[in-house]
Order: structure tokens, then sequence, then C-alpha cells
């Protein structure tokens, strides 16, 4: 250790700022005397309140981690141990303790500092998360490798409460009973998911964490006792053996912990930066699979996170001295849903709701709190939620699972198996379909689309408004068979029909204002204007993009015909191909990846029409990180200007093809004498 450490470490004053000034990768965190580590949390949380209270993010979960995470950097050794954290969302502090300091002014914005682990920011973070679960199973792969290679090195995977009601830590868990693995398993036990966690597991670590007192005082029994001359290490030994036989007595969790291989070691106050690092010391000289179980406050050390851990889960940019959130959400797709939902599920009591540990998110707060007995949190447990679905659907009850498309995607052989292939009555509510922004490349909700319509008896809508998903609601209630309603996040248009109504009227437009628009029918698109020169073909949040572009080329006299798909499967191929038919020229634009989407669906109708020109608008083949949504519809080009300039050129092509061939014919009907025109050809 360098002079300089050495006599930071005689007990000074330190002025907020000033131990984080000086810490910038974890070798320079352990320069620093363990009595100074308190005083570095603390400036730690600051730094935390006052960024994220810039750019919104994680911030609960974070002020909670502050001590476990620095606790880890003292005393392993990154990236040559490597640290998995489950999730990801409680990174920043390791992203602050590992070179990534100076980039929270930029943090989940479009090239700046993803709000999750990625490896191609730091060899720090070895392992991609955002969704829920994976930890232990990667640790246990990372561990078993390094065994095989002879590579001494620790595996530590960090996993909340919450996550750990994921089936697939389970698995992991089940699977790590190899005596000789560097395995270890923190356990975050904050007693919250995103609200309070739920169901068994719960409970149990409930039970575990009253008998905390208990675990919390042999660091003292240890501390003293063996210092006693003669006495004191048997004594140590025997008061150990005996708390030992105790502890399995009266904490069940070694129990279950250790009954899956691990030895158990808590749980312990992880707030409390002594009982931490001396707790991972224990574990790392133990070198077998140990699980350690910390708990912490959800928002340690900002009052507002602290009384609401929920809101500043993942918070938008606040006031840090009021915590009133900035721009405040107004109407939203999941609002809406859950007050539809609500209103239907008064009128048909066959009606269940089901969430995977989002209630608010998806917005059934209010349905939890009237309508206890048909309301379910499963935890976060999206396979268990569709089978569980499945099975009060056998029974004549109508399952609603509202969830963020991403998370869904867990659960596609539920959907497959245990759902589709009975043909059963259950609804998919789809929150967060498409672009979602800041959370990045883990959060998108691209792929919902391609992997629901490629399901037999599957039926996929998206919205076009609020009122078309109400339409749409209503239609999967009484709808018989599995039926999805992809919606996006955040805001909604109202009403698209009666504005184009009003705007209707207004251009005097006296044929189509009479213009009777549909209802829902399976499979039936609904065309929004009519047009001879250009059709375009969108469905759910895009509507509103199309008939923006439409607008655009007004001025240039294309007359555009923007359908509103409504429904990817079963697809309106008779009404989409005759429009097509007719203006020959045909864009689809979604919020989805082009493949196996809308764009997929009109291609395969235009291979067999002649001289179709077409141009498909949604994302590519690649995975799309994080940024504001604005901005990243900029970068794919779906903005309007760029889809309409785009969509000019084509239409120009055809046009100056057209007038191409027309001179020629003209020129060589003037050669030969004759006097054909192209347009009576
Ligand atoms: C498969 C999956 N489903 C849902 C989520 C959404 N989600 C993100 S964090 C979280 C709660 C995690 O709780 P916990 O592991 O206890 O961490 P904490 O935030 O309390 O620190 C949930 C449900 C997710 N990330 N992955």
């Amino acid at each position: 250790m360098s002079k300089k450490a050495k006599s930071r470490k005689i007990g000074v004053f330190h002025f907020m700022g000033e131990l984080l000034d000086k810490v910038n990768n974890p070798k320079e965190l352990k320069e620093l005397n363990i009595a100074e580590l308190p005083q570095l949390c603390s400036e730690i949380r600051e730094f935390l309140v006052d960024k994220v209270s810039k750019t919104g993010g994680h911030l609960a979960p974070n002020l909670g981690v502050v001590e476990l995470t620095v606790g880890l950097h003292y005393i392993f050794n990154s990236p040559d141990d490597k640290i998995i954290f489950d999730v990801g969302h409680q990174t920043y502090v390791h992203k602050i303790l590992t070179g990534r300091k100076d980039k929270f002014d930029t943090l989940r914005q479009l090239d700046g500092l993803s709000g999750f682990p990625k490896p191609y920011e730091s060899e720090h973070d070895v392992y991609n998360s955002g969704h829920s679960s994976t930890s232990i199973s990667a640790a246990i792969g990372i561990a078993t490798a390094n065994k095989l290679s002879g590579n001494p090195s620790y595996t530590i995977a960090v996993i909340g409460d919450g996550a750990l009601t994921g089936g697939l830590a389970f698995e992991g868990l089940n699977n790590s009973n190899s005596k000789d693995l560097n395995l270890i398993v923190v356990l975050n036990d904050n007693q919250m998911s995103i609200s309070q966690s739920v169901g068994g597991l719960s409970s149990y670590l409930n039970k575990i964490r009253s008998t905390a007192a208990y675990a919390n005082s042999k660091k003292d029994v240890k501390n003293v006792l063996p210092k006693i001359p003669l006495i004191g290490k048997p004594l140590f030994r025997l008061l150990n053996y005996i708390k030992n036989s105790i502890k399995h007595a009266i904490i069940p969790s070694s129990v279950m912990f250790e009954q899956f291989g691990f030895t158990y070691l808590g749980p312990i106050d992880g707030n409390d930066i002594d009982a931490v690092t001396d707790y991972l010391e224990r574990a790392k000289y133990l070198n077998k699979p140990v699980l350690v179980h910390m708990v912490t406050k959800k928002g340690k050390g900002y009052t507002f996170a602290e009384q609401n851990p929920n809101k500043f889960h993942g918070v938008s940019a606040f006031n840090k001295d009021t915590g009133e959130v900035l721009k405040p959400s107004s109407g939203s797709y999941s609002k809406k849903f859950g007050q539809v939902l609500k209103e239907e599920a008064a009128r048909n009591s066959k009606i269940v709701a089901i969430t995977a540990a989002m209630t608010d998110g998806v917005g059934l707060s209010e349905f939890r709190k009237i309508f206890k007995d048909r309301f379910y949190d499963v935890g976060i447990a999206e396979e268990h939620a569709v089978t569980f679905a499945s099975g009060l659907a056998i029974q004549g009850y109508i399952p609603v699972f509202a969830c963020y498309s991403t998370f869904l995607q867990r659960a596609y052989d539920q959907i497959i198996h245990d759902v589709a292939l009975q043909n059963l009555h259950v609804i998919f509510a789809i929150d967060r379909a498409g672009i979602v922004g800041n959370d990045g490349e883990t959060h998108q909700g691209l792929l919902d689309e391609s992997f629901l319509s490629s399901i037999p008896n599957m039926t996929v809508m998206a919205p076009k408004d609020a009122v078309e998903l109400e339409q749409m609601i209503k239609y999967a209630i009484k709808h018989n068979g599995p039926i999805a309603i992809r919606y996006p996040r955040g805001g909604y248009e109202e009403d698209i029909k009666k504005q184009l109504e009003e705007k209707i009227k207004e251009e005097k437009e006296e044929k189509d204002s009479t213009k009777e628009f549909t209802s829902i029918e399976q499979g039936k698109a609904e065309i929004l204007t009519e047009g001879k020169d250009l059709t375009i073909v969108a469905y759910g949040k895009m509507v509103s993009r199309a008939l923006e572009v439409a607008d655009l080329f007004k001025k240039d006299k294309i007359n555009a015909e923007v359908i509103n798909a409504r429904f990817l499967k079963p697809f309106d191929c008779a009404t989409i191909s005759s429009s097509i038919n007719k203006t020959k020229n045909v864009i689809t634009i979604e919020d989805a990846y082009t493949q196996g989407g809308l764009a997929s669906n009109v291609e395969s109708l235009i291979c067999k029409m002649n001289d179709v020109k077409s141009c498909f608008f949604g994302y590519p083949d690649e995975f799309i990180k994080h940024g504001n949504v604005d901005e990243i519809e900029k970068l794919y080009g779906l903005d309007k200007e760029s889809i309409y300039n785009k969509t000019l050129k084509i239409i120009k092509t055809r046009s100056k093809k057209k007038t191409n061939a027309k001179a020629k014919i003209n020129s060589e009907n003037k050669k030969d004498g004759s006097n054909k025109s192209i347009n009576k050809k």
C-alpha cells in the first residue's frame, strides 16, 4: 500500500466527495482503510441521488446495495473474480467503482452509459443482464469452467429476493451442489421486488429475518471469545457448534439453502459495511458454494426513496429536494388498460388479472384493490403465469396476463404448449411493446410480433389509440382462443378516428365525411384515408405516424391510402392486396422488427404481384441500444420526415421510369410513323 494511501487511513475528517474523488477503480478502493468505507458509502449515495435526479434511472435498488457492492470490490478482485448482478439494474455503484463515474451524466442516453451491465463497456461487466433470475445459472457455468481449467478465482452472483422468486433461479440453486466450486451467492433481501415481494419464498425469508439479531451477534462472539486466554478458543468452538445446532433448529433458511449444497451465512445487515466485508471474507475462505444472506433497505439514505421504494425503483428525472418527478406521466396505455379491464371485470365475474411482479407498471394497481380475489401477482414468474392462466381458462375463467413484451419472451413455450396448443381463451395484454428507449437492448419489446404470429391459433392485434385499445379489450374478452393485444410504453393518441373526422369536415370533403369507420372484426383492417398513389400499412402506435406521412405527401399531390391493419394475425390480405393493386406503391410502418412482422406479411403478398414498389419501415435484424424513443426512431429512419423522404424517392424512381418509357415509345412511334400513346397501352 502506498505511503499516501497509508497516511489517508489516519482518522481525518473527510468532506463530501473527497474519498469518492480518489476512487476510480477497485485497486484504489482497496487502498482505503476499512474505517473510511462508511464515508465513501455516503458519498456514493449523494452522487447517485444527484446524478439520477437528472437522468432518471433505477435509484432505490442502487441506494440499497452501496455497502454490498463496495464490500464485494473491497474483498474480491474483479475482473479476475467475476461478479454477476441479477437483473443488472443495481449496477450503478459497481459502475462508479469500475472507472465509469465520469460518465454518469450520460446515463441511459443515446451513446451514453447503459443502466445495465454491458461487457462492451467494461471488463468488470462480465455478464449481460436485464431480465431477472439468470445470475445463479450463469455463475455456476463460469465457476464450473474455472474448475475445469484449474482457475482458482471466485464467481459471485448477486441476486435480490424478488429475482429469487423466478423459477430459473431455483433451477440454478438445484444444480449447484458441487462441493468444490468457488461460488458465492449474495442474496440481497430488501423485502421488495418492484412492489412488495410475494409468495411462499417471501414468507420464508421473513421467518429468517426475524432471527437476524441472533445472527448479527455472532460477529461479537467471534471477536471477543478467542481473545480470552485458554478458555477463549475451545469455548468459541463449542459455542459455535451449539449456535449452529440452534441455528438449524430455529432458522429454516439453513435447511433450504444448505439442502441445495450451499453453506448459509447470515442473515446480516447488508447496509453495515463491517458486517458485509466480514461475512464476504468468511465466504471467500470457505472454498465451496456459499450463500450470504444480506438484509438491506431499498432506497437507503434518501428519505423519499426509503418511504416510497416502489416509485423510486425506476424513476424519471426528479427534483432531489422534494422527490417530485419533473414530468409526471399523463394518460398511458397501461393506465387505460387497467381502467378498461376494471370496468369489464365489474360486469364479468369470470375475468381474472395476472401479473408477474409488475402490478403498477402494467396498470393493475386499482384492479388489485377492487378485485382482490381475481388478482394474482405471481412474482417474477412469467412461465408460471402463463401456465397458471391456462388452468384458469380450462375451468372457464378468462385470464388476462398483463406483461411487458420483453418479459413475455420468458414464457414462449408455455404460450405455445400450454395455451395455444389447447386453443385456450387466454388474453395477453402486452405492454411496452415496441421500442422502450432508455432501458435498452434487454428491454426493447421488438420480438413479440414475430414470436407470437408464428404460433397456430394465436390472434395478434395492436390498437392505434386509446379508443381502439378499449374496443380490442372488449373484443378479446368475447373472442375464443389465445389472443394478444400489443401496445407501447407511454402516452397515446386519444381518438384518431375522431381527429380524422374533424379534419375531414374541416377540409369540407363531403364524400369522405360520411365515411363509416368499422368496428373490430376478426382479421379485418380499416381504411383510414383513401388514395390512389401509395398504400401505407401500419398498425398500433405507428398508425398516427402513417397519417402524418400521408399528410406530408399532399403537397406533392400524392394521395396515400392509409390502412390500419389492426390485426397482424390473421392478416387482412384481401383489403391490403386490393389497395396495393390499385396504388402499386406500398410501405409498411411498424414498431417492431420488420422480420416476422407487418413487413413480412406484406412482402409475402407483393411477391405474387407485378411491378410493385415497396419499402418497409421498422427495426433491422440487430439489438437496439438505449436512448430516448424519439432519438432511436430518428436513428433508424422511423420519424415522419425520414419515412417521407425515402418513400418519395421510391415513388419518383417509378415516375421517372414511366416518363422515360413514355418518351422512348413516343420517339419510336415517331420513327415508324405511328401515333400510339403510352397511356393508351
Ligand atoms: C424476467 C423479468 N421479469 C420482470 C422483470 C422486471 N423487474 C425488474 S427489477 C424487478 C424486481 C427485482 O426485485 P429484486 O430482485 O428483489 O431487486 P431489487 O430491485 O429489490 O433490488 C422486476 C420485477 C425483469 N427484469 N425480468
